[in-house]
């Protein structure tokens, strides 16, 4: 599927917008999506990102130096934080990246006078919910990974900055970003990247929301988890991982594997340890 531009942004209130983690697989899809829609686009990554139009910027370093967040968000209306480790990794990879880059980016939007952050949250906040279960955004916390804790703190984080500082903070719960849908798991969880853009798009852009928690999903017939929060920030996604059913349904996990008792997935078989007999259930 090809991802044509969006058309450009003529009444939107944040017409200077931040992308971080530009050089990833999602920082590039909202790159090709977004470009030429705003007054100015700022693409940061530690890696290399190449301009596709006069009103755009490349800015390269670590957002966890403060110097380099300052730097990044300086004269910015939205920044939209998508740079971290994007899976499971050891806690010298998740701490930097995924925490205190985190803070420094969120501490100089607050600085800088940003009004607006969209940060990049992941299903694996949620993970270790049972997947019988429908899971919503008032259900606890449960992640099912450091990678997961870090998407917990990250929506803490930005509870803090609605509550403390009336920003507006979006936080999309993104599950299985893909091309097309590989396994049945993500008959449930797939965003398709046409739909990713767009749920980007609209946080940019919807009036000021407040606190907005979204599952990051396409319009999966099997989706399970639930987002009260789409419709104030006017996501409705296209797509549906249904189309791909037949050929992947039955790439299953076996059904004591705790990928496929748990949301999460593989993401919660990883040094997973089953509770002694008659102990805590799940
Ligand atoms: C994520 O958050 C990961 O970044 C991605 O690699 C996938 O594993 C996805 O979740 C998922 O749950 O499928």
């Amino acid at each position: 599927m090809s991802l044509q531009p969006l058309p450009k942004a003529h009444t939107v209130a944040a017409s200077r917008v931040l992308i971080t983690g530009a050089a990833g697989g999602i920082g590039r899809c909202l790159h090709r999506a977004l470009t030429g829609r705003y007054a100015r686009l700022r693409l940061a990554d530690r890696a290399p990102v190449e301009a596709m139009g006069a009103n755009e910027e490349t800015l390269l370093g670590d957002l966890a130096d403060p110097a380099l967040a300052a730097e990044a968000v300086r004269d910015i209306d939205c920044v939209v934080h998508f740079a971290g480790v994007p899976r499971e990794a050891p806690w010298d990879a998740i701490l930097p990246n995924n925490i205190v880059a985190t803070v420094a980016l969120f501490e100089a939007a607050r600085a800088a006078g940003v009004r607006r952050i969209v940060f990049a949250s992941s299903n694996h906040a949620i993970g270790f919910n049972r997947a019988d279960a429908y899971v919503g955004i008032d259900e606890p916390v449960r992640p099912d990974s450091r990678y997961g804790v870090s998407k917990v703190f990250g929506e803490a984080l930005a509870r803090l900055f609605v509550d403390k500082y009336a920003m507006s903070v979006a936080c999309l719960r993104i599950g299985s970003f893909r091309e097309r849908p590989e396994d049945a798991r993500q008959l449930a969880t797939w965003i398709s990247p046409r739909d990713m853009a767009e749920l980007v798009r609209c946080a940019i852009e919807a009036p000021d929301y407040g606190f907005a928690v979204v599952y990051g999903i396409s319009a999966n017939t099997r989706a399970r988890w639930t987002s009260p929060d789409a419709a104030r920030i006017g996501y409705v996604p296209r797509d549906d991982a249904e189309q791909y059913a037949a050929e992947i349904a039955h790439i299953v996990p076996p059904p004591q594997d705790p990928a496929a008792r748990f949301h999460g997935g593989a993401f919660c078989g990883l040094e997973h340890v089953d509770p002694p007999e008659g102990g805590a259930s799940r």
